[in-house]
């Protein structure tokens, strides 16, 4: 009984196992089946972790290697503008040099539902640390080939979605966070993205991510559905993403254009994409989720107040304050041995005179 029991319990796998002695060995025979048993295992469980019922690559969307006729052939999905030129290892927007702004764009319309996207960047160059940008930037919107508008190689007051990844420190109070730092913004065609406060007022979530000079490869993902937007990286060659933004009730029109800008000035670096890969999610929805989610013709996030911040113009920080104080101390310290000098010159002039 127990033979049996032992015979007949690895069921149709070893039924399948033992199928006519296809392969000479044995031992190889079992391997095989031991791989394939794992094989199937992992898969199972990478299917348990995933959200969604299942994704796959869109390469009408997709930016890749190689990238064959990219920005003058006629089948290209792509164009490039400004400084930026295609190499066999990336599209580089702008090299690391003064003054240049560069940008590749989707020729096609988007207009999957559910998505995530997933770039692969590198921003590198000789400048110190700080001494170095301005950064790059990930776009869907309505506009396409747009230049010279101040915001990291694209338009301004532009209409959809912008992602930065901001390499350079303008606002003066910049102690809230490290840079380089990764930030979201909706625009609606009137809202503008302020350069001097690195985006602060229109921003809707974001985070400080190590991305230059990494010696790890760089990624962030976008992922779109149900109204919902969220921003992850991956920087520290972990395999693994961070959460960076979640913004939910956020409502972005069908129809808009993917790219990627990148702009320098003063202080420069290489801008490169690698890739950006779009894929498509399969999402169900109940009937209140349909209702809920109607086409719109302007992007628009719902109670936009939640995410405005002061920028402070005026007032000082602590640091500054202190020093402030201490220069004004030192300075009326020197006036006043100065005034004493003088006072006692011209006492002793006068002295003379009576003399
Ligand atoms: C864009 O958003 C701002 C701030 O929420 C709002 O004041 C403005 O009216 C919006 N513009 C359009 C065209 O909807
Ligand atoms: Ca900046």
């Amino acid at each position: 009984m127990a033979s049996a029991v032992t015979q007949t319990s690895p069921g149709g796998f070893r039924t399948f196992c033992s199928l006519p002695p296809i392969f000479r060995w044995r031992s190889h025979r079992e391997l095989t089946c031991l791989l394939a048993a794992v094989c199937l295992l992992m898969s199972w469980s990478a299917a348990d972790q995933q959200d969604f019922l299942e994704d796959f690559l869109k390469q009408e969307y997709s930016l890749a290697k190689p990238y064959r006729g990219l920005g003058f052939s006629s089948f290209s999905q792509w164009d490039l503008m400004g400084t930026a030129m295609v190499t066999p290892d990336q599209v580089r927007l702008t090299p690391d040099l003064q003054s240049r702004q560069g940008a590749v764009w989707s020729r096609i319309p988007f207009i999957l539902r559910d998505w995530e996207l997933k770039v692969h960047f590198k921003i590198h160059g000789q400048g110190k640390k700080n001494f170095n940008g301005d950064g790059l930037a990930i776009w869907l919107t309505k506009e396409r080939m747009q230049y010279g508008g101040g915001v990291v190689g694209n338009m301004n007051q532009f209409t959809g979605l912008g992602v930065f990844v901001d390499t350079y420190l303008n606002a003066d109070k910049g102690q809230d966070r490290a840079f380089p730092y990764v930030s979201v913004m909706l625009g609606n065609g009137t809202l503008s993205y302020d350069h001097d406060h690195d985006g602060r007022p229109t921003e809707l979530g974001g985070c400080s991510a190590m991305v230059r000079n990494s010696i790890y490869d760089t990624f962030l993902l976008v992922r779109y559905s149900k109204n919902r937007l969220t921003l992850m990286v991956d920087v520290d060659g972990k395999q693994t993403w961070r959460e960076c933004a979640d913004i939910t009730g956020l409502r972005l029109p069908s129809g808009y254009f993917f790219g990627a800008s990148s702009a320098t000035g003063d202080l420069s670096d290489n801008h490169d994409i690698i890739s950006m890969k779009l894929y498509q999610l399969t999402v169900l929805r109940t009937a209140e989720e349909e209702e809920e989610e109607k086409e719109v013709t302007i992007p628009s996030v719902d109670h936009m107040e939640q995410f405005q911040v002061e920028v402070q113009e005026e007032g000082m920080s602590g640091v500054q304050f202190f020093f402030t104080l201490l220069f004004s101390i030192l300075g009326l310290g020197v006036l006043v041995v100065v005034g004493l000098i003088v006072y006692d010159r011209w006492k002793q002039n006068r002295r003379k005179r009576f003399y």
